[in-house]
């Protein structure tokens, strides 16, 4: 698999930083073919070359249009070494052996950057430098192809180390990167091409038209395979805000997928309730109970079936997105009566490991968050332990934190969410609106647990929740003033876990 270049051929708009390519090549003694500017390039370097038009027995016509693109040309860079019928076919055709191919292509983007006409830009489509580079890098297994000057170097590593000689992963390296040089070039072509948005909204693979965005005055669309995820059974067309709620919500979930039966309110991306029962109508029932007033127009999502008497109260309430794994055939009717309310079936489909948002002028990419605590990763760092209930809960909260806006403060007692503070600048403001929206809503904090998304800067917090009745608090833990929250919770009866995994979410 490791290959001798012996013959290359160069076709360069710019010839910048060829100079020490050239001499390096010429000094292993391969054998150039060139278009017309870079034939003079190297040339004039008084190293020898063969004009492309030799080859082809062709001149270049039509303006330069068409120079390269011949079968003399394509079959040197296209055959496969070790197939029978193309060696026999080289030489039936006389088509010499290409090794190396080196393109630089017309500058389109810079062209259009700088205000040229249309005919100046159209003029600026390469054609037969895009061929060369798709040809030399499908043909990677036998041809070296390099599609941009940015390659240069690594080039010149790769045969000063290895004396001319390239390796399969080298070929197929500078092939990976030739096709993102080509894909990216005829992605800048149409979106010059592509001004009217009519066009963009048909061309766009997948992409489907949404009313509009966050707001009526933005447009929206969805890029994604929605259908794959779920059924929709019934309702209007999902909205942008409601795709986010039911993203969120389907994160939210499956942290309890492994629990009983389970339902979640969500208004904002965030839970207004949450409730793991030994049935889903009083999971339900529970859930509405943690903020009925947040409730209203919210998404509802269950991990287990719905079944009649589940449908019958949701029914009650106005409210956007129904989503569950299974719904008994007659709970389906009884939701269906309102005619917006949007029914989807969840399918058991795996997210995508990677998560993308717009940042400034680029996008930023993160791993999905895939820890979900657990039992076996806390550590309690107060003298006294949490009681089982209490690790159970402490659990629980941890999971819907993780699912809020930070900053956030949860508080839950026996499977369920009893109060949070949402998407505060402040994790003392978060604390404060959670035991607000407890008190609100005639919770009685007196041994419920509380979870925070990051650690307590300062221990006023513990201080602040212990007033309030909290018994148990967990938290990832890790500031330099721990020992304060600690010292706290030991000399006023609250116990306290580390979990060690922060849970910012954004
Ligand atoms: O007009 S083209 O699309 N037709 C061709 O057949 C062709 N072959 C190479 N442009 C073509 N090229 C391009 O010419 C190369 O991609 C390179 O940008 C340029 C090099 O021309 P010269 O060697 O004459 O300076």
């Amino acid at each position: 698999t490791t290959k001798t270049i012996q013959s290359a051929l160069i076709s360069v708009f710019s010839k910048e930083g060829l100079e020490p390519i050239v001499r390096k090549l010429h000094s292993q003694n391969v054998t150039f073919y060139s278009t017309g500017g870079t034939e003079d390039f190297i040339k004039n370097l008084g190293i020898p070359v063969v004009p492309v038009e030799d080859v082809t027995s062709y001149p270049s016509i039509l303006g330069g249009r068409v120079k390269t693109l011949h079968p003399k040309v394509f079959g040197g860079i296209l055959n496969r070494q070790d197939n029978d019928s193309d060696v026999q076919q080289m030489q039936e055709f006389n088509i010499p052996q290409i090794d190396l191919v080196i393109v630089d292509l017309y500058p389109f983007e810079k062209t259009v950057a700088s205000g040229a006409s249309e005919e100046d830009i159209i003029e600026k489509i390469d054609i037969g430098g895009i061929s060369l580079i798709r040809a030399a890098a499908k043909n990677f297994k036998d041809t070296v192809i390099v599609a941009s000057v940015d390659e240069y170097s690594l080039l010149l590593d790769m045969i000063t180390e290895q004396n001319g000689a390239t390796t399969l992963s080298d070929r197929k390296l500078l092939a990976t990167k030739a096709f993102h040089v080509s894909s990216h070039y005829d992605t800048a072509i149409f979106n010059y091409f592509n001004t009217d948005e009519t066009i963009y909204k048909q061309s766009i693979a997948n992409g489907q038209v949404l009313r509009y965005g966050e707001n009526p005055h933005q447009k929206g669309f969805f890029f994604g395979d929605f259908d794959a995820m779920f059924k929709k059974v019934h309702g209007k067309e999902l909205s942008y805000n409601n795709l986010l709620d039911v993203d969120a919500a389907v994160n939210l979930i499956n942290e309890f997928k492994n629990d009983g039966p389970t339902f979640a309110i969500l208004k904002h991306n965030n839970a207004c309730g949450l409730a793991t029962r030994k049935n889903i109508n009083e999971a339900y029932l529970a859930a509405l109970a943690c903020d009925p007033t947040s409730a209203f127009g919210g998404v509802l999502i269950s991990n287990t079936k719905i079944d009649v008497a589940t449908a019958t109260e949701i029914n009650k309430l106005f409210c956007e997105v129904v989503i569950a794994p299974e719904y008994d055939t007659e709970a389906t009717a009884i939701l269906q009566e309102k005619k917006n309310r949007i029914i989807l079936v969840q399918n058991e489909v795996a997210l995508p490991q990677k998560q993308v948002r717009t940042c400034l002028n680029g996008i930023l990419v993160q791993e999905r968050n895939n820890i979900t605590d657990n039992k076996e990763d806390l550590r309690t760092v107060t003298t006294t332990a949490p009681t089982e209930e209490e690790i159970q809960d402490l659990i629980f909260a941890s999971k819907i934190c993780k699912n809020t806006k930070s900053n956030t403060i949860v508080f839950a007692k026996n499977g369920t969410l009893i109060a949070s503070g949402t998407g505060q600048t402040s994790r003392v403001d978060a604390l404060l609106q959670a035991i607000e929206k407890a008190k609100t809503f005639g919770f009685d904090l007196h041994g419920a647990s509380m979870a925070s998304d990051a650690f307590f800067p300062f221990p006023d917090c513990v201080e602040i929740a212990k007033e309030a009745g909290i018994t148990a608090v967990i938290q990832p833990g890790g500031s330099i003033k721990d020992e304060l929250s600690i010292n706290y919770c030991n000399e006023n009866k609250v116990t306290m876990v580390f979990t060690g995994t922060r849970h910012f979410k954004h």
